[in-house]
């Protein structure tokens, strides 16, 4: 295999290194099966509580559009369920939120009554230093490229990483490009 082929290569695996983190996203349905209600005082401190929130991870509410909302709010107006100037509003009865910055992010119903009864949720997204560091990809170190001359690993090798939700055909692809170049 000639230097070009390798430097491919290489720039292959850091672009299927670069998919599996991507496809660390998660998706969060608010309130899981009973999605986004006053029915059942659903606590949804506690359901955040357990969750481990990280950017680029998506927020889904669900819930019927003909008696709830949901509203993005700051912080005092979150405290207060003052849902007089909300920073967005949605309102389709099953909307998507991606989270793009670390941090809070406040939301509530804002049909009257509802904050108060407790229709809220804080998604915290803790800073980088205060979660627990992704693994790092252990099959894509330096070494595992090809040398010259030598056998090319099997994909099977490259493939036996954390990969989950979808990313196995944008994967597939990655590595189909790769076997066509060593
Ligand atoms: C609600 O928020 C608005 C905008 O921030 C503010 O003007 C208003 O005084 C607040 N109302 C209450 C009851 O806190
Ligand atoms: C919500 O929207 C997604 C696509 O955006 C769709 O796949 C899903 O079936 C919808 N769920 C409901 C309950 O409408
Ligand atoms: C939210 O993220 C998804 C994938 O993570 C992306 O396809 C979509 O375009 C994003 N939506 C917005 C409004 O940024
Ligand atoms: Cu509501």
């Amino acid at each position: 295999m000639g230097f070009a082929e390798r430097v491919v290569a290489q720039a292959l695996l850091v672009m299927m290194a670069a998919l599996l983190q991507l496809s660390h996203a998660a998706v969060y349905k608010v309130g899981d099966s009973a999605g986004w209600t006053t029915i059942g005082n659903i606590d949804y401190k506690q359901w955040a509580a357990t969750k481990t929130f990280q950017v680029g991870d998506i927020i889904h509410f669900e819930y019927n559009a003909q008696f709830h909302n949901v509203m993005r709010v700051t912080h005092p107006m979150y405290r207060a369920c003052n849902a007089s100037a909300p920073l967005a509003t949605y309102n389709t009865g099953n909307d998507s939120i991606n989270i793009t910055t670390k941090g809070h992010h406040y939301f509530f119903c804002g049909v009257p009554g509802h904050c108060q009864a407790g229709q809220k949720v804080d998604i915290n997204v803790l800073r980088s230093s205060e979660t627990a560091p992704s693994p790092a990809p252990s099959g894509l170190s330096p070494s595992s490229v090809p040398s010259v001359g030598g056998p090319a690993p099997s994909p099977s090798s490259a493939i036996s990483l954390r990969a989950s939700k979808g990313s196995f055909s944008m994967l597939g692809l990655a590595m189909a490009a790769f076997t066509v170049f060593v």
